[in-house]
């Protein structure tokens, strides 16, 4: 074997190479790899230890290629997709599933169609389905209506439909509880998660399951989900027909995965609840000026997920507590621009800028 052979195709393997074997391929699947998965798992600064939460981890699931966690299940998918021998993909979305659909179908080759609410987009995702060149079609509706139409649009085309609603989506995206146990050498004790469409929580819950199953971990985690409390229909229990959230990810009233979600909190004994738009936006501006880590508006919902919680619950103290972090911060910046701004213009002078400083 020459030394080239044996080099790995890319730096370093992704979704599909990492965990084949818990994954749904065939020797006919193709091996395709934007780099997907293996994100960092960082440890709390400041924020857990002003909770007295000495254990609590933050899971960067915007690292992924496309910024957001959607990639993981998004490379099985399309990947499958083209085993089937499919020339296009079509998903409806809130922004980030659009952007990785699009990204992976430009990656092989394919067409990618996708279906968008045609209000409260950020703007950063547009300009991702723009760049890898899908076809956008912007409804008059939400994300709801984008992904009932879809769904009807994929049973009378030959299209293959990539929403979360694809099982092969859910396998993909279940490898992010691997790589938390693989991290922490078996599951935290709780899981905070932003639950929108609900295919990640659901997806998080088979992971850990699966894991625990095969005896690669000995215990499972308590998921512990957040709405915002604008679009809450699992809190609620019942459909909510026009969703509002600055997280615009999650405006959703009618989640694909409700069953599956209420299961994995019923049989994780955790908890779906909901957080306000105020309390995402500290959470987000917390993140960032906190930790360092600059997230999008509906990823901030876990940690304001935890935040609540450990107002009321003290036993988080002793435990082990991982807040999944969705989605970059640069994919919303219209969010950030609202951050009370530091900036003072100064002619181009030392001394203009030493008097700014106040030094
Ligand atoms: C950053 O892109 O539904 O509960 O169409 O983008 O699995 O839906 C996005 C959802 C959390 C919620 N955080 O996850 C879409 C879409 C971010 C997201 C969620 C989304 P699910």
């Amino acid at each position: 074997m020459d030394a080239l052979s044996t080099l790995p195709k890319n730096s370093r393997p992704g979704v599909l190479e990492r965990y084949a074997e818990l994954l749904p391929l065939t020797p006919a699947t193709p091996r395709i790899d934007l780099g997907e998965g293996s994100t960092p798992l960082v440890r709390s600064q400041r924020i857990g230890p002003s909770l007295g939460i000495d254990d609590l981890y933050f899971k960067l699931e915007s690292c992924n290629p496309t910024g957001s966690f959607k990639d993981r299940g998004m490379v099985v998918a399309v990947a499958k997709a083209v085993e089937d021998g499919a020339k296009a993909v079509l998903c409806a979305s809130t922004g980030n599933t659009s952007a990785s659909a699009a990204a992976y179908a430009a990656h092989c080759g394919l067409d990618a169609y996708v279906l968008l609410p045609k209000i409260g987009i950020a703007g950063g995702k547009l300009a991702q389905s723009i760049a890898y060149g899908a076809r956008i079609v912007a409804i008059e509706g939400t994300f709801d209506d984008a992904l009932r139409l879809a769904r009807e649009y994929c049973a009378r085309h030959p299209v293959a439909l990539v929403n979360s609603v694809n099982p092969h989506r859910i396998q993909g995206q279940k490898t992010a509880a691997f790589e938390l146990v693989d991290a922490l050498g078996d599951a935290p004790d709780y899981l905070f998660i932003p639950v929108g469409n609900a295919g990640n929580i659901t997806a998080y819950w088979a992971g850990f399951k699966q894991y625990a199953e095969r005896g690669f971990a000995r215990t499972t985690p308590r998921m512990m989900g957040f709405q915002a409390e604008g679009a809450a229909p699992i809190v609620l229990g019942h459909i909510v027909e026009d969703p509002q959230t600055v997280a615009s990810a999650i405006r959703i009233g009618n989640p694909a995965s409700w069953q599956s979600a209420i299961a994995a909190r019923d049989e994780s004994a955790g908890a779906i609840d909901s957080v306000t738009d105020a309390e995402i936006l500290d959470a987000y501006a917390r993140l960032a000026r906190e930790e360092g880590i600059f997230c999008e508006p509906a990823s901030a919902a876990s940690l304001a997920g935890l935040i609540k919680t450990a107002a009321a619950r003290p036993d988080l103290r002793g435990a082990t507590c991982v807040c999944i972090i969705t989605g970059n911060g640069l994919k919303d910046p219209d969010t950030a621009a609202t951050f009370k701004t530091t900036q003072t213009d100064v002619p181009a002078r030392l001394d203009a800028i030493e008097s700014a400083l106040g030094l």
